[in-house]
């Protein structure tokens, strides 16, 4: 195992009582582990962003598809990517809502384009 290094972090009394009320409801045993965490999620979650080729992504979302103009945004949005569409599943869930998952692949940047532009749809 490689060697750890201790170092210093200053921070407000009032955001320390959050992260330390968060790691104890997420198990953690002290702080230590929570930030090497913390900090690998973020660098993995860099790595993506910046990665260079092709990545596999899925996005999974629910909603009510008498809100036509809804339906119609997520239609636009996936016929414009169609490219980096793989293929989507829609199952009705009740007589009102709807449940999708679409698989998707491309550059992480035109992934997390998407995504964003899906998450904007009110
Ligand atoms: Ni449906």
């Amino acid at each position: 195992m490689e060697k750890l290094i201790r170092f210093g972090v200053s921070m407000e009394h009032s955001l320390l009582g959050q992260f330390d009320k968060l790691i104890n409801k997420k198990g953690y045993t002290n702080r230590s582990e929570a930030i090497r965490d913390i900090v690998r999620d973020k660098l993995v979650e860099e790595n993506i962003q910046t990665a260079i080729g092709e990545v596999y992504g899925a996005l999974v979302y629910i909603y009510d598809h008498h809100k036509r103009e809804l339906e119609k945004s997520l239609a636009n949005l996936q016929h414009k990517h169609f490219h980096n569409i793989i293929s989507t599943s829609h199952v009705h869930l009740d007589h009102d809502h709807c449940f999708e998952v679409i698989l998707l692949k491309g550059k992480a940047g035109i992934l997390k384009q998407i995504a964003e532009k899906l998450l904007s749809f009110k």
